[in-house]
Formats: C-alpha cells, structure tokens, sequence
C-alpha cells in the first residue's frame, strides 16, 4: 500500500487523487494532521512528527511506498525558523526510519527550486549547480536530498526525489509559498477582483501545472531503479512573471486588475533559478512537460469556472 503524509496541502490533495485513480483506492492511505472527508481512500490522523506513529501507521497497514508531502513551505517558514526546520526534517527522517524498519521499497521526496540560491538567479540551472539556498525551506529541502542519498547508500533504500518548480492547480488553495501568487492570481480574475501582487511584476520564476508535476512524480516512482542515476532531479515546465501570467489571464478577462505591491517575499522569489536544466529527467525517465502558458492558463480558468458553478448550483 501506498502512505501519503501531508495528503491534504496543495500537492498532496492532487496527489492523492491521482494515486487513487492510479492504483485504486485500496492501494491508498492518506494521512495529515487535520483530515477531512475528501478521499476515497482510507484516511487516518497522523502526526509525522511522532516515530512511533509513524512506525505504527507503517507496520499495521502493509505499506510499500511512501510519498511524503508534510512540510512548511518557504515563505511561512521565515516566518518561524526553528520551528520549520524541526518539523520539516524531523517528520522526514522519521519516514526514513519507519521505511528503514519496515523495508518500504519505494519512498518520494519533494525538493524544490529553492534548493539553489542567490548565484543560480539565472536561465537553465544545471541540476549539479552550487546548493545555496538562503530560506529555511531550501536548506531543510538541500538537508532532506542529502538524507535521502545517505539512507540510499547505507540500507540500499530507494529514496526519489524531485526539484519542484512552484506548482500551479486548482484543486486546492495554497498556503505559505511564495509562488502562490500565481494560483491566487486566477482566483481573484474569476472573482472579478482586483488582485494585489506581492512580488514585483518582472520577476521571474519557474512554474509547473500540478498534472504535469504528479505525471513527473508517477513516471519517476515507475522508472526502473537502475534508470534513477540521482537524488533530487530538476524539472522545468514553463517559467514567467507576475506581468506574463496577467497578461495572459487579460486574455480571457480584459478587465482583469492587477497592482504590485511588493513584500519579503521579493527577496526570497529573487534567490531562486529563472529556469531549470532538466535535460538529465528527460534522458534518464522520460520526462516531457504538456503545458505550456497558454495550456495552463485556459485549464485553470476552466476548471475554477466550473468549481465556481458547481457551487453556485449547488445553492441554486
Ligand atoms: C514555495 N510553492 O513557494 C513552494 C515551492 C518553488 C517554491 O517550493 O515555497
């Protein structure tokens, strides 16, 4: 079976779906530390923070994989330093250690751009490029590669991970990342509301729709051990700025408002990589993005549209 921590934040949510409708909802296990009637799958309260429960969880329901998606994302995590360093790195070799004990075959780590830095604010970051993250999410995520690659080497464990770009969906409102701006953005063009942006409207960043993460994710897991040559893949969908995505979404929306009011979070967005160098993931498993701008824009306008009815019918 299949455990998923953190199954109800942005990635996890779609995640867990996907899996679901992969593997069918008994090979499932969703758990996070607040549940809600959402999956149909089994979906239990967990703590990832406590080994033993942890332990507990894995031992009792026969789990093979585990994909562990509880963290405090970058720009939350500056808020409470300390605090994002212990539960992001504890909850993870806690799964470490209950896959080690329990002999998972499989777990999924999720990195991110933010492992680079400062000196990798450039085009096509190449994926062996200095690790200088300066947030306490890049430097638990940098950690977190290296764990990964220890646990590897010590008990032959196969531990995968991948360099997310900031994810885009609609399944979810996110929380606590500086990308985020580029999901609320689509939220408030639906609305009709003029949406204030946080970082200035030049600033590039890479992006990924969330269906061409969880295809990465999934083709990665799949990949035969002997095609995973590394730890911490980079990926690169489709990079823009705050003024791009606008411009875009106008496209649909002429009237669409969008000011700039940059926060803390322009330094954070400023240390990170413009694009990835993802050619390793394409030569090594197969790794082909499918939405580009365009794709991504329309598929999001759509789906929130039809969120919005459903729910207005629903009141109807
Ligand atoms: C964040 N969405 O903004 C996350 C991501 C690339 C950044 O890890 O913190």
């Amino acid at each position: 079976k299949i455990l998923i921590t953190g199954a109800f934040g942005q990635l996890g949510t779609a995640l867990t779906e996907a899996l679901i409708y992969k593997y069918g909802s008994e090979a499932v296990v969703a758990t996070d530390l607040n549940i809600r009637d959402e999956f149909n799958c089994e979906t239990l309260t967990l703590d990832a923070t406590n080994l033993e429960a942890m332990d507990k969880v894995v031992r009792n329901h026969h789990i093979t994989q585990i994909y562990h998606l509880a963290a405090v994302l970058s720009a939350k995590g500056e808020q409470q330093p300390l605090k994002t360093w212990d539960l992001n790195n504890t909850t993870f070799f806690n799964v470490l250690e209950a896959a080690r004990l329990n002999d998972v075959q499989k777990v999924f780590f999720p990195s991110s751009i933010a492992v680079f830095g400062p000196d990798a604010r450039q085009e096509h970051v190449a994926q062996d490029f200095g690790l200088n993250p300066t947030t306490v999410y890049g430097i638990s995520k940098v950690a977190g590669e290296h764990w990964a690659r220890y646990y590897n080497a010590k008990y032959d464990m196969d531990v995968r991970c991948l360099r997310y770009p900031g994810l885009i969906s609609y399944q979810s409102l996110p929380g606590g990342g500086t990308t985020d701006y580029a999901v609320d953005i689509f939220h408030k063009a639906i609305n009709n509301e003029e949406f204030v942006c946080y970082l200035k409207p030049d600033t590039q960043l890479p992006m990924l729709y969330m269906d061409d993460a969880i295809d990465a994710t999934i083709r990665m897991m799949e990949a035969s051990k002997r095609d995973i040559k590394t730890v911490g893949y980079n990926i690169q969908g489709v990079s823009f700025s705050p003024e791009i995505i606008a411009a875009e979404i106008k496209k649909t929306f002429p009237a669409f408002e969008v000011t700039y009011q940059p926060d803390s979070r322009q330094q954070i967005a400023e240390s990170w990589p413009i694009s990835l160098d993802d050619t390793c993931a394409r030569e090594e498993w197969g790794w082909e993005p499918s939405y580009d701008l365009k794709r991504m824009t329309e598929e999001m306008i759509y789906r929130l549209e039809l969120k919005k009815n459903r729910n207005l019918s629903v009141f109807a």
